[in-house]
């Protein structure tokens, strides 16, 4: 914990956690300055409104003044870890940690972190609804939307935290420990902020790097850059698998149709006929919200409760309506190449495949078996959607749309009674959007409105 009052912090990003970044530092009676790359008519109301809590605010640019004796530097996610005016600060000796970071040194409770390419936010909400649906009282955050820092707004409220962590936030940890840490899975996302893959395999390992034979690691024993980057860990190891039938401390799937629990010394089933998630790839994540609560001590019973009662998050493979018998699905989230893949995987119609936005220097080459025989069309938007287009052109019908408006009218034109409209994009929102929430909700308010924007002859 720092003591703060009098000191002079500068918060970098006024985005959502740099808003109750600067919260929670008025509280302490920190100096603060705040830098956004933003100008101020850019900034969302909240942030202006913050502005009046800051010492100092340099907006519209990066300017080297705004650092200018910090005692104390704190990132957002998505400014780039290795800025210049950041490398040497950190070489002078001065703390530039992330918020993730800076918030653990605050919590005193035990913290879940869940971390992998994809799943997260459908897994960290899975494993909040269990506790508190049990009765624990859990906050639920980190990269779901709600920033760690916003846990010591209501510290005595809160017993346990689940926070999603991403890799833009384990770059900038240094004592980060949560008491149980999950790998879902890696496959390659963000080489343009992390360069390789191997260095990304790396910053996702860190969530492991100070727990110790006091803590759990829960892990994918399938995915074999989840075994490199979990080898040599000091934690106790639960593992689950969908290949395997028996696993000593494991989770496993039993003919399809149930979940086996070994991590006890009481072995555990739990039965999957209501469970409301499509696709295996949420049966795995299912057994990892398994495995994090059964450490947690929550009976067999109120897990099972859980499951029957957990209805998915929304913009991951959300259904949204089904119109002239085409099924409409919301999967904003799917940010990556591999997320669209799991996406197609869980339907067994045929699809057209809304896809496109901000390239992150992905190969969406790896697309094409999938898509092949799966996928009967493509519309694409955005900035990549060239790119795309040249990797599925000979395998599916592809079409290239102006907006989200246009690709929705385009791929209900194509869709015939039991096709499903996929939106599934594979890449980031910025180039069109906010952030992928506006992207979907976009998507589903265009879909709801469709057949009356249809009828009165729109396009
Ligand atoms: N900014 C600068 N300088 C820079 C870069 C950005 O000043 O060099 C400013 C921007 O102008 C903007 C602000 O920083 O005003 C935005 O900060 P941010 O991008 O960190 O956004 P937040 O609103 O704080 O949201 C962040 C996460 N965003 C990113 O990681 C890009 C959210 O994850 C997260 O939910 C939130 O903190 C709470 O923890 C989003 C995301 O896209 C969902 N995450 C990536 C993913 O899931 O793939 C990692």
């Amino acid at each position: 914990m720092f003591e703060l009052n009098g000191r002079k912090v500068t918060v970098v990003g006024l985005g959502i956690t740099g808003i109750r970044l600067v919260e929670f530092l008025k509280r302490t009676g920190a100096n603060i300055t705040v830098s956004d790359v933003r100008k101020e008519e850019e900034l969302r109301d909240e942030a202006r409104r913050v502005l009046q809590f800051a010492e100092k605010c340099y907006l519209g640019g990066n300017n080297e003044e705004a650092y200018k004796d910090a005692d104390m530097i704190i990132i957002s996610p998505g400014v780039p870890y290795d800025l210049e005016i950041l490398e040497e600060k950190r070489k002078r000796g001065i703390p530039v940690l992330g918020e993730i970071e800076f918030a653990f040194r605050y919590i005193n409770k035990p913290i879940i972190g869940i971390t992998g390419t994809n799943g997260k936010t459908t897994t960290t909400s899975m494993i909040g609804h269990f506790l508190l649906v049990s009765g624990r009282r859990a906050f639920v955050g980190g990269n779901i939307g709600r920033p760690l820092i916003e846990f010591l707004n209501d510290y005595d409220k809160w017993d346990i935290a689940v926070v999603e962590v991403s890799s833009f936030q384990l770059e900038s940890t240094y004592e980060f420990r949560p008491k149980i840490a999950v790998l879902l899975n890696i496959t390659e996302d963000h080489i343009d902020r992390h360069k390789t893959f191997e260095n990304y395999r790396y910053i996702k390992s860190r969530i492991f790097k100070n727990q110790n034979d006091e803590d759990f690691a829960v892990i994918n024993m399938d995915d074999e850059n989840v075994k490199k980057a979990s080898d040599g860990i000091r934690s106790k190891v639960i593992s689950f698998t969908k290949n395997s039938k028996h696993l000593k401390n494991g989770i496993v799937i039993f003919n399809g149709k149930s979940i086996i629990s070994y991590a006890k010394e009481l072995v555990h089933e739990y039965f999957l006929e209501r469970f409301h998630l499509r696709g295996i790839h949420n049966i795995e994540n299912l057994m990892a919200a398994i495995a994090v609560n059964e450490i947690m001590g929550l009976s067999r019973d109120d897990i099972q409760y859980g499951i029957e009662t957990f209805k998915g998050v929304p913009h991951r493979i959300e259904f949204v309506k089904e119109i002239k018998g085409v099924k409409f699905y919301n999967d904003s989230k799917g940010t990556n190449v591999n997320s669209v893949i799991r996406a197609i995987e869980s339907f067994n119609e045929s699809i057209i495949l809304i896809a496109g936005g901000r390239d992150k220097g992905s190969d969406f080459n790896i697309l094409k078996n999938k898509v092949k025989g799966r996928v009967k069309a493509s519309i694409l938007i955005g900035e990549a959607r060239d790119k795309i287009k040249d990797a599925l052109c000979e395998v599916t019908y592809t079409e290239l749309a102006e907006s989200m408006d246009d690709a929705v009218k385009k791929a209900f034109r194509i869709a015939d009674p039991g096709d499903v409209v996929l939106l599934s994009p594979g890449c980031a929102s910025f180039d069109m959007f906010r952030d992928y929430e506006e992207r979907g909700e976009m998507f589903k308010n265009i879909v709801r409105n469709l057949l009356v924007s249809e009828e009165a002859g729109g396009n």
